[in-house]
């Protein structure tokens, strides 16, 4: 075996990654986080008189509203007043793909935490007690809380959609074996360490500033516009930073802000809306449980010739971003692999639980998930092992995804085969299988997870941005995108892409806050695609400004501007430094009255979609990886370490190792959550039962593998994603799914009677039952 040379090669690769990392630059924000001086919404200085606000919601899933008697609470010193959907002048409505979502409920209530009113005191200690004294009268009504019970009652959000590719019915009358099953994966909650928040204030005229923790301040602008009936230019929006939002700012950051703002319009005083935890847990949907079935069909050689699929979304009681993530788990029905035929449905179910929504990976875990467990349960039946089917299948150069796109520059083998040589499978295999053979206590599993995730908003018109550059007189530049900092580090690599055109020191370079009246008729930051978007439109504003720079500087200096190029903050002719620097070429610039700002537009050539055929090229690019995960199972606990997690990772050429990495080691764990241990629990009523953080446990430094290692696949990058580094966001997420099927490989070492079951997250309760079953 070539064991000697593969090692060596790993140690090679791991020095150059520490390498790397150390030359990588820092997260530009890391001191200000580290010495608590960031400024969050809450951070904010409030105008003296401020009021703080408070939410009154809905104490049953789904009822009637017979009456609510306000009086006592209206009565309490301190109280300013309590705002309904009868102060709303403009719309009660804040639906963003279908308008079927009040700001405020009017007669009935839909699920458990639905906003009723928002009550306005002096302080919010007030306002809590205020909420305390409200008495309602509710009449209730039946409550759905599974996709599954909607499906039969035929309580939906809109209509089905299927991605069909092929024939599956022919196909699978050519297959050597056939395999159906249901899966089920739980939701999942964000947990953004800083609570969804905003704080409005009156400006002149009638005008509103809003600042909120949203991942999209165009939403909010055009949703305040809209509740309040002024039109959008009345409202500003500014974002200073988040403290986190994977997801769940992208559209329910939203209600909050609004209310803020028509409190502030009736007012004429500002209001501070922060929800705390207890609040924000029990109003705000999260990922979308899902309840699926699935059919796949395999030849004698292990080829999966079709694939089957029904997915049922448990979307919640309104639309909120469903459909969106509906028609994403379509995309990645298939994750990896190529199949010749594929039927995949997926039903958006109404039911009374908080409007599920957007989630790091955005319907995609869910859909990938599924295939995974119908490629397990293959492999058990047939008795082979699941990598086996797994490579088999992987996607190659221009197979066409079943929704049309033809697969290109296709990394799926490459990371699959660099990961399985560099880490050595075979022998970690080995190792697993004899530490089983010598241990009855404790068994381990291993699994391979590979990932394929297209970048770009599926949905093709929201694939635009915008960026404004100034150049100040004194050479220091301000920067103004779309992008929205929520500890990802986009700030960082926006700074980056200036500093790198302009040639001149990251100190010079600062990334003003997010605000609509800078860039206006954003998308949110999400989809993976923040810093791809964001970051080329800014690097055409930058390439435009030193374009004329050079002509400035090569009249100046009378040279060709061919000639100019600009190096650590100093022109060059041909490569020999001259005595003009870059400050002395920005006065000349303003001497010379040349325009030192510039605004440039960004829209992703190439892509489209045609969703009457269900066909087209919605992805810039896809993102791909491959994951290794061992685990150690407690045989007589049910309980689990993860020994390693061992990921090949397909970043393109990154831009900022430092930050990629962070980004992926944060996806993997934070997908291996959702997997195994983050179980959300609603009752029969629809109430939040793991409404604390001691009832919903997420991963922390005890639970995380004590190995990671994540090494860059050896690419050229994609012209389509910024400086060929891609997008990083979302795709780590998927490696986590790996640490179910490891669990269940370790579960089958010491149980070998033990039916598969495809239910997340496989928490050590489960496990112990699995463990223990006849
Ligand atoms: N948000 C969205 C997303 O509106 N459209 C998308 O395609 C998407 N994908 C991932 C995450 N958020
Ligand atoms: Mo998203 S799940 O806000 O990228």
């Amino acid at each position: 075996m070539h064991k000697n040379k593969s090692h060596s090669k790993l140690n090679t690769l791991k020095s150059n990654v520490e390498k790397s990392l150390k030359q990588s630059i820092k997260n530009i924000d890391s001191n200000t986080h580290v010495r608590g001086e960031s400024l969050y919404v809450d951070d904010i200085n409030v105008r003296e008189g401020t009021f703080h606000a408070v939410v009154f919601d809905s104490p049953i899933a789904h009822g009637k509203i017979k009456g609510i008697d306000y009086s006592k609470a209206e009565s309490l010193e301190g109280v300013e007043r309590i705002f309904t959907y009868k102060d709303i002048l403009g719309d009660n409505q804040i639906g963003g793909i279908i308008p079927d979502e009040h700001l405020f409920a009017e007669d009935e209530v839909h699920f458990w935490g639905q906003p009723i009113a928002l009550i306005v005191a002096k302080t919010e200690l007030i306002a809590r007690q205020a909420r305390r004294l409200i008495n309602i009268d509710i009449e209730e009504l039946p409550v759905i809380t599974t996709a599954k019970e909607a499906k039969e009652k035929g309580s939906f959000i809109n209509a089905p959609r299927s991605f069909n590719l092929g024939n599956t019915e022919k196909a699978f009358n050519d297959c050597e074996y056939i395999f159906e099953g249901e899966t089920f994966s739980n939701g999942q909650e964000q947990l953004y360490i800083e609570a969804q928040g905003s704080y409005a204030e009156p400006l002149e005229n009638g005008n509103i500033k809003i600042t909120s923790s949203t991942q999209g301040p165009t939403a909010v602008q055009k949703t305040a516009a809209r509740v309040l009936g002024l039109p959008m230019h009345k409202i500003e929006v500014d974002v200073t930073r988040l403290g986190g939002g994977f997801g769940g700012k992208e559209d329910q950051a939203t209600p909050w802000a609004v209310m803020a703002a028509l409190a502030t319009y009736h007012l004429k005083q500002s209001v501070k809306l922060i929800l705390n935890r207890h609040d924000d847990l029990r109003m705000t949907g999260k990922r979308h449980p899902y309840e699926s079935t699935y059919k796949i069909g395999l030849s004698k050689d292990l080829k999966i010739l079709a694939y089957e699929v029904e997915f049922l979304q448990n979307s919640g009681a309104a639309a909120d971003l469903s459909p969106a993530i509906a028609e994403r788990t379509l995309f990645h029905a298939t994750n990896s692999y190529f199949v010749k035929n594929v039927k995949s449905t997926v039903h958006s179910c109404k039911t009374n639980l908080p409007p599920n929504t957007a989630f790091r990976g955005f319907g995609g875990p869910q859909g990938m998930f599924v295939i995974e467990s119908a490629i397990a349960k293959a492999a058990s039946e047939i008795g082979v092992s699941a990598r086996k089917i797994q490579e088999i299948n992987l996607l190659k150069e221009n197979d066409e995804f079943s929704y049309g796109q033809i697969a290109k520059h296709v990394e799926a083998q490459n990371s699959w085969y660099a990961a399985t040589s560099i880490f050595f499978v075979e022998e970690l295999e080995q190792e697993v299988e004899s530490f089983n053979e010598k241990n009855t206590a404790f068994k381990k599993g291993l699994s391979l997870m590979p990932i394929t995730f297209g970048i770009s908003f599926t949905n093709t018109p929201m694939n635009h941005a915008r960026a404004l550059v100034h150049i100040y007189l004194d050479g220091s530049v301000g920067i103004s995108t779309a992008a929205v900092e929520m500890g990802q580090g986009v700030n960082t690599k926006m700074l980056q892409i200036a500093a790198k055109v302009f040639s001149i020191d990251k100190s010079k370079v600062k990334i003003e806050t997010t605000n609509t009246t800078r860039v206006a008729n954003t998308s949110p930051s999400a989809a993976s695609s923040t810093a791809d978007l964001n970051g080329k439109a800014l690097l055409k504003a930058c390439n435009s400004l030193l374009d004329r720079l050079i002509i400035v500087a090569s009249e100046d200096l009378n040279v060709s501007v061919e000639s100019i190029t600009l190096k650590y903050e100093f022109v060059y002719i041909d490569d020999k430094k001259t005595n003009l620097s870059w400050t002395e070429l920005i006065s000349k610039a303003m001497l010379n009255r040349v325009a030192l700002t510039e605004n440039a537009h960004y829209a992703t050539p190439e892509i489209h979609f045609d969703k009457t055929k269900e066909k087209g090229h919605p992805f810039a690019y896809h993102v791909y990886g491959t994951a290794i995960t061992i685990v150690t199972v407690d045989c007589t606990r049910g309980t689990y370490e993860f020994d390693a997690v061992k990921i090949v990772h397909d970043y393109g050429k990154s831009m900022s190792e430092g930050i990629d990495l962070g980004q992926a080691e944060g996806g993997l764990v934070q997908g291996m959550g959702w997997m195994t241990m983050e179980e959300i629990a609603y009752g029969s009523n629809g109430r939040l039962l793991s409404n604390t953080l001691s009832t919903y446990k997420v991963p922390d430094v005890f639970s995380v593998p004590k190995n990671i290692e994540i090494l860059p696949l050896e690419t050229s990058g994609n012209e389509m994603a910024i400086l060929k580094s891609k997008a990083v966001g979302e795709p780590p997420l998927m490696y986590g799914i790996g640490a179910y099927f490891a669990i269940q490989n370790a579960i089958k070492a010491f149980n070998p009677n033990h039916q598969l079951k495809f239910h997340a997250p496989i928490t050590p309760e489960k496990v112990l039952i699995s463990l223990y079953e006849k």
